[in-house]
């Protein structure tokens, strides 16, 4: 853990059906008409555009967090991370968690959500990962397979073993669209996983390598070729971005 402080941005994807198992897990614990949201933290909101699916890590315990009382909205998160919330004006008040349910990672998984933005209008799943860390950000991963090795490393492992890891086979069969030109090409992910022969997401050198050089191409030489801001810079799209999920209540900044 390095010393500075990230800032990500957490999108807002709304619930639309719980898993069965969620289902399950929830009874009656969520209030009438809340709004549940699962709040991927991400570094680069341009990439929104490209969501696919999201993921959560299937052995990470979660919670159901009152975000906003007037509002009523839920997010799902590690409590660790809804307890540095309560300390940036995202809980009921000044260091105030409220927690209304508890459950495992495994036990969302199928669960359909809005993805604003996406290509997807009739939401994207929450799928599993199993390198997801559960003391960075929400432990909450927007899955942006163009342009994240990680990601699109785990949407492999997932098309190939849907039944292994409990899910639909279309649930994570999506087509992956172009969002970024970069020096190597508009699908940066997929190039470097393949120029570095990353056979998944367990290469764990190789795939750093990968997150390094993609992140380097792709947020500083980038250029939009999707979405509202296609040709302008990466950099100049992300505050473009973030500013308009902010706008729109569909995004909110998270430190730590
Ligand atoms: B990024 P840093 Cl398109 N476990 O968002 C594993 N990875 C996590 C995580 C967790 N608990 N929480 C966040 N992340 C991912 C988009 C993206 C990201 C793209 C390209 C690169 C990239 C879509 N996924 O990150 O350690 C999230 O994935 C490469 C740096 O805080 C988040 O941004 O620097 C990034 O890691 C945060 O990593």
């Amino acid at each position: 853990e390095g010393i500075g402080v990230q800032e990500y941005t957490c999108v807002k994807l709304q619930t639309l059906e719980w898993s069965d198992r969620a289902k399950e897990v929830l009874g009656d614990k969520i209030p009438k008409d809340a709004k549940v949201y699962f709040i991927p933290a991400t570094l680069r909101p341009e990439t929104v555009y490209g969501m696919t699916c999201c993921f959560v890590g299937p052995k990470v315990n979660y919670g159901v967090f009152l975000l906003s009382p007037e509002k009523n909205e839920y997010v799902v998160a590690t409590p660790r991370a809804a307890r540095n919330m309560a300390y940036q004006a995202l809980s009921p008040g000044w260091g105030v968690v409220t927690q209304i349910a508890e459950l495992v990672g495994s036990d969302l998984v199928g669960t359909l959500v809005n993805a604003p933005l996406s290509a997807y209008k009739d939401g994207i799943r929450i799928l599993p990962m199993e390198s997801l860390k559960d003391n960075k950000g929400t432990a909450v991963v927007a899955c942006v397979p163009s342009d994240s090795p990680d990601d699109y490393a785990t949407t492999l492992e997932l098309q190939k073993k849907p039944d292994y890891f409990g899910i639909k086979k279309e649930w994570v069969d999506k087509e992956i669209v172009p969002l970024i030109e970069t020096p190597k090409g508009n699908l940066i992910a997929k190039t470097l996983y393949e120029e570095l022969g990353i056979n998944s997401p367990k290469d764990a050198k190789p795939l750093a390598e990968a997150k390094e050089v993609a992140y380097k191409l792709g947020f500083y030489q980038g250029t939009m070729i999707f979405g509202d801001y296609a040709g302008k810079s990466v950099q100049d799209a992300r505050t473009l971005v973030g500013k308009q999920l902010s706008d729109e209540d569909l995004a909110f900044k998270y430190a730590e």
